[in-house]
């Protein structure tokens, strides 16, 4: 950030500034925010998080995952802006949001690739291990459920490269198993991606739908409304599959397939679709907007989840 000024949602950070900030809260914030280490990567960084218990008890858990893909900016910064509402809002849901809910939040799982946007490649989206000449696996094509089945590629050059084997790479390595230590625990998980202004659920890796489909669509509804409500923001999607296109190997199907979570969704964040003039680089004053819509979205679907 620059330098003398407080972390604030005007602009992009580089990790470091982000990790400080974290730092600082966990400081600031005895018994509500306490760090976690939701893993490690390839180059020796920590993806380093925020544990929220703002009623100062364990409640029902919900999982926001952002940063996996390193050019996505908006889905860290975003996710840091729901961490601090989350601690100073003065609106009576985001209160509530904040007391009801244990929350887990890290901005950034996928660390070696943001920093590698920020000193090299603005456009780098995977983790960077090497792999025969060339670097990094898709992290969200990495995990172990329907593992490379479809929508992802055995060329480690592709930027869907699924890795070599599942959980090849370290940060879903760790990540996963961080989750797993969590098991029980978490009622939703999220993960924030962009872009396209997409909500998006299970599977990816075959059009047939979950179990409780029926109970998605509801918590979709109520969220893709409350997304547009602010600013008049148009949210479409559907089950990964068919709204997007077919992908195995992601978070979202790994924890709702494997761990026992109720629901997991993908938000695919600002700008739309057809705004390929910004594409990847949402300028920094739709920061705020972006994420307002966002958080509307999440009290929504929080309040459904549990209806
Ligand atoms: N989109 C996601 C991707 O990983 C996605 C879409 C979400 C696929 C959830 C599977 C599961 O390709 C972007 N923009 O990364
Ligand atoms: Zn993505």
């Amino acid at each position: 950030g620059r330098a003398g000024e407080a972390y604030n949602w005007e602009q992009y950070y580089e990790l470091d500034d982000t990790y400080a900030w974290l730092q600082t809260l966990a400081i600031e914030n005895p018994g509500v925010v306490t760090l976690i280490e939701g893993g490690k990567t390839y180059q020796g960084r920590s993806i380093l998080g925020v544990k929220i218990t703002k009623s100062g008890k364990e409640k029902p858990g919900i999982f926001l995952e952002a940063g996996i893909h390193a050019r996505e900016w908006i889905a860290p910064a975003a996710a840091t802006y729901i961490i601090n509402q989350l601690l100073t809002s003065e609106v009576e849901a985001v209160k509530q949001l904040a007391e009801n809910y244990t929350w887990y939040v890290l901005p950034h799982a996928n660390p070696d690739g943001y920093v590698y946007t920020h000193t090299t490649d603005r456009m780098w989206r995977k983790t960077r291990t090497p792999y025969q000449g060339c670097f990094g696996a898709d992290p969200n094509r990495n995990w172990a459920f329907h593992w490379n089945e479809v929508g992802a590629s055995s060329n480690p050059c592709s930027d869907t490269y699924a890795g070599p084997s599942a959980f090849s790479e370290i940060e879903t390595l760790s990540l996963s198993n961080y989750l797993a230590s969590l098991k029980g625990k978490i009622q939703l998980y999220i993960s924030l991606h962009a872009y396209s202004q997409y909500l998006l659920y299970p599977y990816g890796h075959t059009g047939d739908l979950p179990d409780n489909v029926a109970d998605f669509r509801k918590v979709y509804d109520v969220s893709i409304a409350a997304v547009n409500k602010r600013y008049g923001t148009t949210y479409t999607g559907g089950n990964i599959y068919d709204a997007i296109y077919p992908a195995a190997g992601a978070s979202v199907d790994w924890a709702y397939g494997t761990q026992d979570v109720r629901m997991a969704f993908c938000y695919e964040l600002r700008p739309s679709s057809n705004s390929i003039i910004t594409g990847f680089k949402l300028p920094a004053a739709q920061i705020v907007p972006a994420s307002e819509e966002l958080l509307d979205s999440i009290v929504a679907m929080a309040a459904e989840v549990n209806n």
